[in-house]
């Protein structure tokens, strides 16, 4: 997969040089390109924003500026993703769709956003995401744009060594959160690992686990628990 991500602060970017994503880019698997918005300017200032028509605080980025940079960077089966407080929700279905794309460009706005006309210009052209990360505001996409690409770069084939790591997760198909993990040594400083753990009894470990998730995932997110679909449910789930 090729991934182009065009930011005023390239430097930001310079995480995805480290750990599993850093990896997937020096085998090949991921083909990640960081831009510099401001080598599309064509002031001596290099100027990316201006106010904004209206009137209001801060600053708006300017629609040429980003055209420019993006009929370079974009391929005609590109997916445009611009991270944005007022964006959809980004989810681990949406990261899904996602990483089976060919080509994702990550515009990062700054100031008070990107002209809208720039997600106007392409919708009308392409496939257009507009994201956010959650309910609160950043300062930009930046931290976006390593969110998403962590994302997505983990469910590529051969990114992650285990596969098998990636099925039992939280967000994954059951639509629960992920059931309490244990490690050595089996008692520390007087809190004890489960005893079905040490058991060695498969079924009920499975058992166990399930119900962990379940009650998990009732606690601390409830709307997640009202989304399941009931056939997933089993007769023991609705004693939980
Ligand atoms: Cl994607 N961008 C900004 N600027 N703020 C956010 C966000 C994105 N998601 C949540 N807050």
């Amino acid at each position: 997969m090729r991934v182009d991500v065009v930011s005023i602060f390239p430097e930001y970017l310079a995480a995805l040089d480290l750990s599993l994503v850093g990896k997937a880019r020096t085998s090949g698997l991921l083909d990640l390109h960081v831009h510099d918005l401001r080598d599309w300017t064509d002031d001596r200032h290099r100027t990316v924003d201006d106010t904004p028509f209206g009137g209001g605080a801060g600053m708006v980025m300017r629609p040429d500026v980003w055209g420019r940079a993006l009929d370079d960077v974009m391929t005609p089966d590109a997916h445009l993703l611009v991270p944005s407080p007022a964006g959809r929700p980004f989810t681990q279905r949406m990261a899904e769709e996602l990483a089976g794309e060919q080509q994702l460009v990550v515009a990062c706005g700054r100031y008070e956003g990107i002209d809208a006309r720039v997600v106007e210009h392409y919708a009308g052209r392409g496939r257009v995401t507009e994201l956010s990360l959650g309910d609160y505001v950043l300062n930009g996409g930046e931290v976006a744009a390593l969110v998403v690409v962590e994302a997505v770069a983990r469910l590529l084939p051969g990114v992650v060594g285990n596969p098998a790591s990636l099925v039992e997760e939280s967000h994954g198909a059951a639509g629960l959160l992920e059931y309490p993990v244990y490690t050595k040594p089996a008692s520390w400083l007087e809190h004890d690992v489960p005893d079905v753990l040490l058991s060695g009894h498969h079924a009920r470990i499975e058992r166990w686990r399930r119900d962990q998730a379940l009650e998990r995932t009732a606690r601390r997110r409830p709307d997640l628990l009202t989304a399941l679909d009931p056939a997933t449910l089993d007769r023991h789930d609705l004693e939980v």
